[in-house]
């Protein structure tokens, strides 16, 4: 059985991060380990939140990991916090990789062509020499466009979208997976780098934004991926998982989507 940590806040209320890659990794049969980074309440889409940085702690929790000889086969970073937390994720990966380990990162820092409230450009910076050691990135079109430097646009044509991944290529060798490309079709998908030629895979856009979507995302798809999926078919499987969650989702329900209902079939491996 795969073992995999992964690295994110947690959020006491409101679906995301450790609250939602944990219940989705474990439901795909996947041994889920969690590097908590911060406590919040809530998350920051609410109107207020308190915060409790959880960094000094992970001195504690590497050494005891490595007095009882603890390693991964996979990571999956998410919202991190602040920008310290990128090197002691080197760390964490220098210390506690089992062979072959694969690190996948989602630089969640913004959206929407604006970065989330208490990140600046030194967080972007920061993730910016992270996703260095990764070997699959899930940044959105925002997060892209941070990390290059590129001007944020709303209507993301295929042009747009090659200029930021070949811009990316530049700073990472990791497989590179833009996700909510919107066209001006009503169409929404994700971008997969290819040396030659881009790729994008076209889903249906729904009327409705959804926070919390992507953390989604980012576990369907790393659980698929992890148990041999592939790349694309995980994608495929991610985006339609996330639809599946919108339609589901209760109106009303404005601070993330009812996961919960679709988690239930995705076992399908036993
Ligand atoms: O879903 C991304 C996310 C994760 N964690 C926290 C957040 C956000 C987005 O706003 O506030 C705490």
């Amino acid at each position: 059985m795969k073992k995999i940590l992964t690295m994110q806040d947690l959020s006491c209320v409101g679906q995301c991060s450790l609250t939602v890659a944990l219940p989705i990794l474990s439901a795909y049969g996947i041994e889920t380990c969690v590097l908590p980074t911060a406590i919040l309440s809530n998350h920051t889409m609410f109107k207020s939140w308190s915060y409790l940085d959880l960094t000094l702690e992970i001195d504690n929790i590497f050494r005891e990991w490595k007095n009882n000889g603890f390693k991964f086969d996979a990571f999956l970073l998410g919202y991190l916090g602040k920008k310290e937390l990128a090197s002691v994720a080197e760390k964490c990966f220098d210390e506690f990789s089992a062979e072959n380990a694969k690190i996948i990162i989602d630089p969640v820092f913004g959206d929407n062509g604006k970065l989330y409230g208490g990140f600046d450009l030194d967080y972007v910076a920061a993730m910016r020499k992270l996703i260095k050691r990764a070997d699959i990135i899930l940044p959105n079109v925002t997060e892209a466009c941070f990390l290059t430097g590129t001007a944020y646009r709303e209507n993301h044509d295929g042009y747009f979208v090659c200029e930021l991944e070949k811009e990316l290529a530049k700073l990472t060798d990791a497989k590179i997976i833009i996700t909510g490309v919107e066209s001006n079709d009503g169409m929404i998908g994700e971008w997969i780098y290819g040396k030659k030629q881009g790729e994008i895979l076209w889903h249906e856009l729904l009327p409705v934004k959804k926070h919390g979507t992507g953390d989604i995302f980012a576990s369907v798809f790393t659980a698929n991926y992890l148990l041999g999926k592939g790349v694309h078919n995980s994608c495929n499987i991610a985006a339609k998982f996330v639809s599946d969650c919108i339609k589901k989702t209760d109106q009303g329900h404005f601070y993330g989507v009812n996961f919960e209902r679709i988690l239930k079939r995705t076992n399908t491996n036993e």
